[in-house]
């Protein structure tokens, strides 16, 4: 009968029922940690061209990068006058949409305006 039993069970001492006479138990208790990471910045550009009117930059600046219309102005005339701004920075698939957004309108309008991203 106790036979029987082991081989249903999967084998003996598979049940707390099994370790009555048994004396202590060895077990190996493992912990796994598991690294979390911070995800990585990528920050926004925009370049200067000569095509690209001022007063669409502020727009694209409120609109796609939320800034006040002070911050828009101040960063437009950056890149206007430094040839490159930074936009704002942003993990990869929000960079990614806000690049992919600039240029969408850029073409929309016809302006040669560039947005490009890099790791931060
Ligand atoms: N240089 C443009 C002009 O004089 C304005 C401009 C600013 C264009 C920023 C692009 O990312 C840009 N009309």
């Amino acid at each position: 009968m106790s036979e029987r039993k082991d081989i249903i069970a999967g084998g003996k001492d598979d049940r707390p029922e099994d370790h009555e006479d048994d004396g202590p138990q060895i077990g190996v208790v493992e912990k796994t940690r598991t690294r979390t990471r911070r995800p990585s910045m990528y920050r926004v550009l925009l370049l200067n061209d000569d095509y690209t009117p001022m007063e669409f930059v502020v727009d694209i600046l409120e609109q796609i990068f939320h800034k006040s219309r002070d911050e828009a102005v101040a960063v437009m005339l950056n890149v206007h006058q430094n040839g490159v701004g930074v936009c704002g920075v942003y993990s990869f698939d929000v960079a990614e949409t806000k690049v992919a957004q600039v240029a969408a309108i850029a073409r929309q309008h016809e302006h040669p305006l560039q947005c490009t991203m890099e790791k931060a």
